[in-house]
């Protein structure tokens, strides 16, 4: 039978004895929602998930890392303000080298943009702790965001298991016209689908006008793939990709990957490039989408461009183009943070950096940086235009700024303008790049920059330590500086639970909502009990008093519609267990936070009935009556809603695949796997 190419590496690497409940005869499509298993080859984390991954990847207590490739990146927190943060990228440094990881140090760039730059392989499976570990799509992996435990899990030779997703097709036609860019694919994309549109599904692109996209575009389209609430997103690798991978050096390790002919998607969505014009993601949510031309004219105070979504060779140049001999307007301030060191010094050669620094431009470290809130906060009420993908409220580390996000022709036209502006409507001299208006890793035929410049420049990995070898590694002690606390557990459920409600939050809440990041909260990710402090801080600043009150002891959080949406950080779940909350009662739950949920022992129950939730107020009394009941067999919660002598009963869905129950009756994944589950 027909399979798309998603299907096709899924069944290539199912773990069948693992697929619990599930059979999967080769070659026949698997039931979407089924509960499967995959063999995990590649595994990335970066700093600020990395430590918790690796304290608890200590305590599995195996020698070495059991996949075929493990890396571990420093990227997200790299300001050393105190140090907390240069302890941990040494406890990071020291791990890699016991356990037979790459490093990547600080200052070699983004985790997403370095993998694809330096060891990405078309066709293999990548799980990474970090929601847009999906940018690998670009180059046909299969790359999906994790919770840290996933990953340490994976490291340890463990299969990762998921809810089969269902396959949507996205059918390119037509190419791209001159202004317009990756980034508008994918905006497109969210406005009509929305931030969660994807949930439970992946995005399959196909048809006439995949070949007109660079490497580097796929990898924009599918690294904010992870904004519509996907599991993955994914393109074929085709002569692009393999251009792609021998500028990098690196060809011999391409393979075709495409989907066979005649397959069926679950879905399949139109998209004719030509047709396409330049948008921008409004605040406070990436599916906020515009024309750029309906918000021209917009005052603007900040223009950013990098992040792992837009910060490409690709991306500077198209910049570059666009600003060179110009100058940025008086009421702006503008930054770029190149993907990876090698973005930064192909830049260099290419004389881009030299055209966006005689713009006024200010080059920022080749990191997360302000993308996560480390710097470049926008001023009070400003209009912050970034090449990134989450403009979430207050992630910036400006509660009232507003946040734009768009591509980087957008972005560099309305540096110099001054207030938003379409580029297509700017005049800019493109006939020294390549016919796309930009220079290309592919065809790299702008004469500053041959392709042989690029090759050499990628190859440089002085920034990459390679694994020692095992007599080596046995002799690395693991340094740990003093901020760094072992990961707490959770208890065990009982049958039943009666708790107060702490909170109550409407749709969409994110990650960044139940754990922020930016420079205060940042450096506490390896100590629990200290970042537990800030859980839930921008929504209620009270919570962690109110948790103190009820002496931690136990509480329940009501959500509305795809709760913990956003990043993978499972600080979102440890943060309140420490402070005691059971459960979760929500509409629906984004994928990778419910089964951060689960794996720290806390009970996701999904309303049978969203009638249910305008029942139920802060303060109120939830009981659950039949918790081990529901864990062992699979039928649903029997609820309470207890106020005063008022008592409403309602009925929680059970959601929760078979290995899912086994986790929380063990009360959480360590736990699980301690007592030899798989
Ligand atoms: C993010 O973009 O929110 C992050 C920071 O990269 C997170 C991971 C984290 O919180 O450390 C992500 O997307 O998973
Ligand atoms: Fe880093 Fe931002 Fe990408 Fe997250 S989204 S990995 S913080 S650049």
């Amino acid at each position: 039978m027909a399979l798309t190419l998603a299907e096709k590496i899924i069944q290539e690497h199912l773990v069948h004895d693992a697929c619990k409940e599930t059979v999967c005869v080769r070659g026949t499509p698997i039931e979407r929602g089924a509960h499967i298993a995959v063999r995990i080859d590649q595994t990335l984390t970066q700093d600020a998930t990395g430590t918790m991954a690796y304290l608890q990847f200590e305590t599995i207590g195996i020698p070495r890392v059991r996949t075929e490739l493990s890396v571990s990146y420093v990227d997200h927190n790299t300001l050393q303000t105190d140090f907390k943060n240069m302890d941990d990228h040494r406890y990071l440094q020291s791990i890699a080298a016991k356990y037979g990881l790459w490093f990547s140090r600080p200052g070699n760039g983004i985790c997403h943009q370095v993998h694809l730059e330096r060891f990405g392989v078309p066709g293999k499976t990548l799980l990474g702790s970090d929601s847009h570990t999906p940018t690998g799509g670009g180059i046909s992996m299969m790359a999906i965001g994790a919770g840290g435990l996933d990953v340490a899990v994976a490291m340890g030779g463990g299969a990762f298991h998921l809810a089969m997703p269902k396959i949507y097709g996205v059918r390119l036609t037509g190419a791209l016209r001159k202004g317009v860019s990756a980034k508008d694919i994918i905006l497109e994309l969210l406005s009509r689908e929305t931030v969660k549109g994807g949930v439970g599904a992946v995005y399959e692109y196909f048809g006439s006008g995949v070949a007109s996209l660079t490497v580097p575009q796929r990898a924009t389209v599918t690294n904010m793939g992870a904004e519509l609430g996907a599991t993955f997103s994914i393109f074929p690798s085709d002569e692009t990709t393999r251009a792609f991978l021998d500028v990098m050096g690196r060809g011999d390790v391409w393979s075709e990957q495409k989907a066979d002919e005649g397959a069926a998607y679950d879905k399949v969505i139109e998209i004719d490039l030509s047709s396409l014009t330049a948008r921008a993601a409004c605040p406070h949510s990436p599916d906020a989408v515009q024309p750029v031309s309906v918000l021209a004219g917009t005052p603007v105070t900040q223009v950013c461009i990098g992040s792992c979504t837009n910060s490409s060779l690709d991306d500077l140049a198209a910049a570059a183009a666009i600003v060179r001999g110009k100058h940025i307007a008086p009421n702006v301030e503008a930054g770029i943070a190149p993907g990876s060191r090698a973005v930064l010094l192909m830049a260099e050669k290419a004389g881009i950096l030299g055209d966006l620094i005689r713009a006024g431009f200010r080059i920022l470290e080749s990191a997360c940086g302000p993308c996560i809130g480390m710097g470049f906060a926008p001023n009070s009420q400003g209009v912050s235009l970034r090449t990134f993908n989450r403009n979430f409220k207050g992630r910036s580390g400006t509660a009232d700024a507003g946040v734009y996000l768009v591509s980087p022709e957008t972005a560099a036209a309305s540096a110099v303008a001054g207030v938003i502006t379409d580029p297509s409507s700017c005049a800019y001299e493109d006939a020294c790049w390549t016919a796309q208006g930009r220079v290309s890793l592919l065809s790299g035929n702008d004469a500053r920059l041959s392709l042989s410049d690029i090759t050499a420049t990628a190859k440089d990995d002085g920034m990459l330590i390679a694994p020692l070898s095992e007599a080596e590694a046995a002799r690395i002690e693991i340094i740990r500086g003093p901020n760094i606390k072992p990961c707490p557990s959770a208890a065990a459920l009982g049958e039943t639970l009666s708790a107060p409600v702490l909170l109550k939050a409407g749709d969409n809440i994110t990650t960044d909502d139940i754990m922020p990041a930016g420079t205060k909260v940042l450096p506490f990710r390896s100590n629990i009990p200290e970042i537990a402090k800030f859980t839930f801080e921008r929504i209620d600043a009270d919570f962690y008093k109110k948790a103190e009150q009820a002496g931690f002891s136990g509480c329940v959080v009501i959500g509305g519609e795809n709760y913990g949406q956003g990043s993978s950080r499972e600080h979102a779940a440890l943060g309140p267990m420490y402070l005691g909350v059971r459960a979760v009662i929500a509409k629906s739950f984004a994928r990778i936070h419910k089964a951060n949920l689960i794996n720290f022992g806390i009970l996701p129950v999904a309303f049978a009935d969203g009638g249910a939730y305008d029942c139920i107020a802060e303060q109120d009394v939830i009981e659950i009556t039949n918790i081990q009941q529901a864990l062992e067999s699979g039928c649903d919660f029997v609820l309470r809603r207890i106020r005063g002598s008022d008592v409403y009963e309602f009925t929680g869905s059970n959601t929760l695949d078979v290995r899912s129950r086994a986790i929380l009756r063990a009360g959480g994944l360590a736990a699980y796997t301690r007592h030899g589950g798989q």
